[in-house]
Parts: structure tokens; C-alpha cells; sequence
């Protein structure tokens, strides 16, 4: 019998519970263990280079991290049941569309509703903490000066990200406004794309699962005003298929060709929540990029080669002006939306353009930053510069 994957994470980890989700949902034999383990601190943090979960490692020994790329090293395996990539080109580009949504476009009321709401949450998050990244047997001084490390660090992190007394009631009203317009389309369909999970709902598990149903207070709200999403959480985390809301189909996704207007509604919501941040991003990547002429390629042009941000970038967000972190990474993943795009035929592109036109998102097929962003020993590296730089757009 073959040895069981191993993930290592924690069960508060937002990027862990994607990794996780699609596991069960393949029927891969995994066990999880924590990054607060022996074996993930002598083994593969050296490996990794920083400290960062989800990372798999394989029955051989070989080491996978980044949610996506674990995904993606399955499903070049071939050793999926219900493979995460449509094969429809229109479908494979709303399943990056979501991929990258999911990851990095929640991450606002992710951050909110875990470090805002400590009468209810405080308490539940110490134990989370302390269990996933405290060494066993660790002393109660020990576990608190680490919670206190932890949440001093989370805390700060949650500025980079958006998150402000000015931004927190907008931030909590367009949450609810996501919560509705996605269980409008969970009447319907067991999942984003019909009835089989796709890259999309994966993404999406990250911060739907890890802070926004499993920490008490977001958890209470989405049971409460989102009961369909709460279920969908839970669908998402069961191996087995499960027909009790939704009747089983004979085609497992929706007609690219048809497309529900309760997914168009979703990709709309994208274009309002995310799509202003992400110019921005790119606008002040490619500023930065001009500053840094003598950048190798192949590193990330920072005195910190772990380094996850290159600075701040501002934009006005439903009528407010937010400031947050640039992650080149999530450039990483729209390249992959843009490059499935170059790979369609011409009949397939006119079909996404004018899909993408219309719930306003159609800049992202275009959008890129002067310099490829790559993956290089489990790091976000600049590439060389590309031959036509993008045309800058404002946002
Ligand atoms: N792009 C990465 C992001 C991973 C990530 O940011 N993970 C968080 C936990 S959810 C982490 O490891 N943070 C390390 C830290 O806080 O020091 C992925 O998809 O795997």
C-alpha cells in the first residue's frame, strides 16, 4: 500500500483550507500535520526558505508549497476524480477568474471579521493560534507571549490589507452583498460552476472556510444571513458527493455557451470589489519596476529575497480611498487566467471578451505588469523584462 501525502498547515490557515478542501474532495490519501511540527521545522522550512503553509510532501519526499501549485502538481498527476480545471476554455477562464478572487480579493473581510470582533473571536483564536503554531507541551507564558506575537503581527497585517475604522463599515456591507449574491446562485447549483467542484470553490474555501465560517463571530453571521454558503462550506469538506439540496445531473458544469446570470452577477461583483485594487497594484508594480532598471531577473528585487510585498498602493474602493499591500504573487495567478486567454482559439477569445465585457471585467485579459512574475525555489520572482511593456491604465 502507498504511503498518504502529507500536508502541513494549520487549521486556522486560510490558504491551508484550500489545499485541504481539494484533497478530500479528490479522495487523496493525506494526513495533516502542523507546521508547529518537528519535521516541518528541520525538514522543509529549510527547504521552503520562509515560513509559509499549505505544503505538501510527497510519499517520495518531494516538497510542494503554494495552494495553487499543489493543486496544479495533482492535476498534472492525473490522479484526480473530479478534475479542478474545466475543460471548456470559457469555464477554465472563470475557474482562474475565481482562483484569484477567492485567494486574494476576500482577504479584507477575511482580516476584519478574525481581528475585529475579539469579544467573541479572541478567545476561540488563542486556541487556534497556540495549537497550530506553539511548540507541545509549551508552558502558559510560553503560549501567551506567542499568541500576543501572532496577534500584534495580524493585527498590523490587517492595515496592509484594507482594513481600517474608516473602511470597516463598507467592508462589512459589501461582504453581505458577496454572501447574497452567492447563495442566490447556491439555490441553484451546489457549486460555482454547476455540480462539480472547480478551481473557483477551492479558492474560494480559503476564506470562506478558514476565517469567515470557522471564527465565531463571521461564523455566527454567515449561519445566520447565509445559511446556503455555510453549506456550501460544509459540501466543500466532505469527500463524498452530496445530493440532499441539489438533484444530481448528468453534465456535471453549466453551458459556457448559457451561462447563469447568478454567476454573471458574481463576476460583476469582482469587477466593483476587486478589480480597482488590482490596476492600482499593477499601475504601481510597473512605477516600481521602472525604478528598479537594474533588477535581475530571477530575483525579487529586494533586499529581503523572501519578501512578499513591494510597497503600498492607493486607490479608491466603493467611493473611499483604501491603501494596501502590492503582492506580486497575485499577478502570478492572473498570468494564469491571461495565459489561458492566449492559448484560445479566436472564436473561443471573442466568446470571453465579450463575456468579460460585459460584467465589466475585460481589462483583466490584458492588465500586466513590465516583468513576468515566476516561481523560483518556492519564491515570487521578477522575470526579465517582457518586449511590449503594457500600456498603463488608470484607475
Ligand atoms: N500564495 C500562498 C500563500 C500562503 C500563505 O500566505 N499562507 C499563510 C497562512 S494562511 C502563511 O503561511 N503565512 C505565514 C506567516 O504568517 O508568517 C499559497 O497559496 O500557498
Amino acid at each position: 500500500m502507498s504511503k498518504p501525502y502529507k500536508l502541513y498547515g494549520m487549521a486556522a490557515s486560510l490558504y491551508t483550507a484550500k489545499a485541504r478542501s481539494y484533497l478530500r474532495k479528490q479522495g487523496i490519501d493525506f494526513k495533516e500535520y502542523g507546521v508547529n511540527s518537528d519535521h516541518y521545522g528541520q525538514q522543509l522550512l529549510p527547504v521552503l526558505g520562509r515560513f509559509i503553509m499549505p505544503a505538501i510532501e510527497t510519499p517520495n519526499g518531494e516538497v510542494i508549497q503554494d495552494s495553487s501549485d499543489i493543486i496544479e502538481y495533482f492535476e498534472r498527476k492525473g490522479s484526480t476524480h473530479n478534475s479542478a480545471y474545466p475543460t471548456s476554455t470559457v469555464l477554465q477562464l472563470i475557474s482562474y477568474l475565481f482562483e484569484l478572487f477567492g485567494g486574494e480579493g476576500l482577504l479584507r473581510p477575511a482580516m476584519h471579521y478574525r481581528w475585529n470582533f475579539d469579544t467573541q473571536n479572541l478567545q476561540y483564536l488563542k486556541n487556534e493560534f497556540v495549537a497550530g503554531l506553539a511548540p507541545p507541551n509549551a508552558d502558559e507564558e510560553t503560549e501567551n507571549s506567542l499568541f500576543g506575537f501572532a496577534c500584534n503581527r495580524m493585527r498590523k497585517a490587517c492595515q496592509g490589507f484594507g482594513v481600517s475604522e474608516q473602511s470597516a463599515a463598507l467592508i462589512e456591507a459589501s461582504y453581505k452583498e458577496f454572501l447574497d449574491l452567492f447563495s442566490h446562485h447556491l439555490k441553484k447549483f451546489p457549486y460555482l460552476l454547476g455540480h462539480q467542484p472547480t478551481l473557483g470553490d477551492y479558492a474560494l474555501m480559503g476564506p470562506l472556510y478558514a476565517h469567515l465560517y470557522r471564527d465565531p463571530a463571521p461564523g455566527m453571521l454567515m449561519r445566520q444571513h447565509a445559511p446556503i454558503v455555510a453549506r456550501w462550506v460544509e459540501r466543500m469538506n466532505t469527500t463524498e458527493d452530496c445530493w440532499v439540496e441539489h438533484m444530481e445531473s448528468n453534465s456535471p458544469l453549466v453551458d459556457p455557451a448559457c451561462l447563469p446570470p447568478t454567476l454573471k452577477a458574481l463576476m460583476r461583483y469582482i469587477a466593483i470589489e476587486y478589480l480597482p485594487e488590482l490596476k492600482a497594484h499593477i499601475q504601481f508594480s510597473n512605477n516600481w519596476l521602472d525604478q528598479h532598471t537594474t533588477l535581475k531577473a530571477g530575483t525579487n528585487g529586494m533586499d529581503n529575497p523572501t519578501a512578499r510585498t513591494i510597497g503600498q498602493a492607493e486607490f479608491t474602493w466603493r467611493g473611499i480611498r483604501l491603501k494596501t499591500h502590492v503582492l506580486p504573487y497575485r499577478f502570478y495567478l492572473l498570468q494564469r487566467l491571461q495565459e489561458c486567454y492566449q492559448r484560445a482559439n479566436q472564436k473561443e477569445q471573442d466568446a470571453i471578451k465579450s463575456l468579460f465585457t460585459e460584467v465589466g471585467i475585460d481589462s483583466l485579459l490584458t492588465l500586466t505588469t513590465n516583468r513576468k512574475v515566476e516561481r523560483h525555489q518556492f519564491l515570487e520572482v521578477w522575470g526579465e523584462l517582457r518586449a511590449i511593456k503594457a500600456t498603463p491604465e488608470i484607475s
